[in-house]
């Protein structure tokens, strides 16, 4: 049988700028699309803006332009938004299209010569902002318990959907399909909603106090509410009711929603797709909401959105993609902030993924002859190839924080690989056993690059093309060992993920600075800042754009340093490997002629000569000097 998928984001309302919790979801979704695109599914991934409605035309009102130049602007907005975070969508439906209106006012025809359409008059307390009518039950201290802003008492003529008329047959669905809404507690919320009636749904506004609407196909005086209106785009996007898109996805959809629009997805929609005749979707993710430096849920009313595209434009789309998939437990409620991507940023990607690219690089160049080494079988590292089969589980069941956690775990074992049997000794002894551990690296890494693929399409593609791995990747190829080829790597490799990108925090808690002496003298504290390690040369080599540089790979034991020093003029980069120098541990990193610098070490020199200061005796590097 084919294997198919269907993911959609909820469509974004046009009536501000993206903010990083429409990007969260939108990413989470892109997520899905990529990886069941490299598990061989036929993917379909849809995305759009909701651009009816009287937020919106208020919105338009008060930006004094026409609805539809309005909602044309802004919704070009989410789509510029979704390329800048390198989301690959393949339909983005505007609920201002002709097909999605044509399908809108098919399915009230049919929903209302069925008998499940009525008129009636509606009186309650409206929230403007959230564009719907709440109970007194649900206000919170008589506001609106979203915006925290006053409701309004309505009354008006309205055509309503006999919903309630479905709920037992919701019920016994919800009953019968335990996974139809993920995470469990979200499903036991809304069997919780229908254990008391539900009413039926109110689902036009009179056409003379919102005029932003599609029309009742029988009654013109009336335009559709926005979440009849709205939901629809599932289907009308996919050609409903012929389209081949239809027949072939909508058997396979996945609705992925924040749980501020539970009960409309939950409720409102199954019992409009029962009484359409249309087919119930598959599943329901329901993440919960990122929320602000203030701890409030992020949103545009109350100001305290993160901006997305300024964090892209620091750290890289990819790694903002990271950082929200990585960090965020889906369906809970989690802060974020730029502090904690940039911790993320500097432990996981750089200091594990791209140190790991880039000491694996330098091995190859300087210990096999710059090419991949013949394949050879996989010891510890091949565990790898059962991942794959671990994060289909996780993903399946939207626990995407620990399939990456588990992902990058794996990136850590193969760094501890490389320490212990440490290919640098090797070679010396063995030359033919330290290409043995680099191929296994390389294999790991192909493997790991492969599940990381989702998450970060284009850094993953850097790093596959730095290790001279094709670019085409399929997630079974990640469940064999052996796959990569012994072809040549590149000579030249950009930094994955460069520290400095990742902006210093200032002030207290940064980075160390050592002030000069004052007086000539400094304080026992003022040394004490500085910290001094012993650290053993593993590799050396020439800057590739300065003579007089070498770029020296430094081990302190448990971890290792890039360093450039100017010292190309006394020492040759072979005479320096098994050396023990002296390393300024806690430097601020600095780029010398393209090359991250990651310390410095003591030379003394004393006009045109020059000595390294070196550790004699059996002390292991890492070791602090004093
Ligand atoms: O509700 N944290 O559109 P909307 C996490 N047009 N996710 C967040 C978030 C936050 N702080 N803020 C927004 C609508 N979202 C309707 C949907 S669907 C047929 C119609 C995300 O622009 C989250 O996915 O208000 C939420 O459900 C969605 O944006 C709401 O977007």
């Amino acid at each position: 049988m084919e294997k198919v998928f269907y993911i959609t984001t909820p469509i974004y309302y046009v009536n501000a700028e993206p903010h990083l919790g429409h990007a969260y979801s939108t990413v989470v979704a892109d997520f899905l699309a990529r990886w069941h695109r490299l598990d061989g599914y036929r993917t379909f991934f849809l995305t759009g803006t909701d651009e009816h409605g009287e937020t919106v035309y208020r919105a338009a009102l008060g930006a004094g332009e026409d609805p539809k130049a309005f909602v044309d602007r802004v919704s070009e907005r989410f789509r510029r938004a979704w390329d800048l975070l390198g989301i690959a969508y393949d339909g983005f439906i505007r609920t201002t299209e002709e097909r999605h209106r044509r399908v809108v006012q098919g399915v009230l025809q049919k929903v209302y010569e069925a008998g499940d359409i009525y008129y009636g008059e509606y009186e309650g307390l409206y929230c403007v902002s959230c564009e719907r009518f709440y109970t007194e039950k649900e206000l919170s201290e008589g506001l609106c318990p979203l915006h925290g802003r006053p409701v309004e008492r309505r009354k008006e003529g309205n055509y309503f959907f006999r919903m309630e008329r479905y709920r037992e047959w919701l019920i016994d669905y919800l009953q019968t399909h335990p996974d139809l809404i993920r995470p469990e507690g979200y499903r036991n919320e809304v069997l919780a909603m229908l254990a008391e009636p539900i009413g039926d749904l109110s689902i036009s506004r009179p056409k003379a106090r919102v005029p932003w609407g599609i029309p009742l196909p029988w009654d013109e005086g009336h335009v559709t509410y926005v979440w009849f209106d709205a939901l629809l785009n599932y289907v009308s996007a996919l050609g409903y009711p012929d389209g081949e898109g239809y027949r072939i996805f909508w058997p396979h959809a996945w609705h992925l929603i924040g749980k501020d629009i539970l009960k409309p997805h939950a409720v409102f929609w199954p019992t409009m797709l029962k009484a359409a005749g249309i087919p119930m979707y598959r599943h329901l993710g329901v993440g919960g909401f990122l929320l602000g430096p203030d701890g409030r849920k992020m949103s545009k009313t109350l100001g305290n959105v993160v901006d997305p595209f300024a964090l892209a434009e620091r750290y890289g789309k990819d790694a903002v993609r990271y950082y929200l998939l990585r960090e965020i437990p889906y369906g809970q409620d989690t802060p974020v902030s730029e502090e904690a991507l940039r911790t993320r940023y500097e432990a996981d990607l750089a200091d594990d993924l791209g140190n790991l690219v880039q000491r694996t690089r330098a091995m190859l160049l300087r210990y096999a002859e710059g090419r991949v080494p013949e394949p050879v079988a996989g010891e510890e590292v091949e565990e790898g190839t059962r991942l794959a089969e671990r994060l289909r589980l996780l993903v399946r069941e939207l626990k995407f924080h620990v399939a990456l956690e588990e992902a990058m775990a794996y990136v850590k074992g193969l760094n501890r690989y490389i320490n212990e049997r440490r290919p640098w000794e090797l070679y010396r002894k063995d030359p033919g056993e330290a290409r043995a551990v680099l191929y296994r690296v390389v294999e790991g890494l192909r493997i790991a690059s492969i599940l990381l693929t989702p998450a970060m399409p284009d850094k993953i593609a850097e790093l596959r093309r730095a290790l001279g791995l094709k670019e085409e990747v399929r997630l079974e190829e990640a469940e064999r060992w052996g796959l990569a080829e012994p072809l040549p790597i590149p000579e030249e490799a950009p930094v994955l993920f460069p520290k400095e990108a990742a902006p210093q925090r200032a002030g207290p808690g940064g980075s160390a600075e050592v002030k000069g002496p004052q007086g000539g003298r400094i304080g026992l504290e003022d040394f004490a800042k500085v910290e001094l390690r012993v650290a053993e040369v593993v590799a050396a080599e020439r800057h590739p754009n300065a003579d007089r540089l070498l770029v020296l790979r430094l081990s302190l034991g448990n971890e290792e340093r890039t360093v450039v020093a100017g010292i190309a003029r006394w020492y040759r980069p072979e005479e320096l490997v098994g050396k023990k120098v002296v390393l300024v541990a806690n430097l601020k990193p600095a780029r010398l002629r393209g090359v991250e610098s990651q310390g410095m070490i003591l030379a003394a020199q004393e006009g045109d000569r020059l000595a390294l200061a070196t550790v004699e005796g059996d002390i292991p590097p890492g070791a602090v000097v004093r």
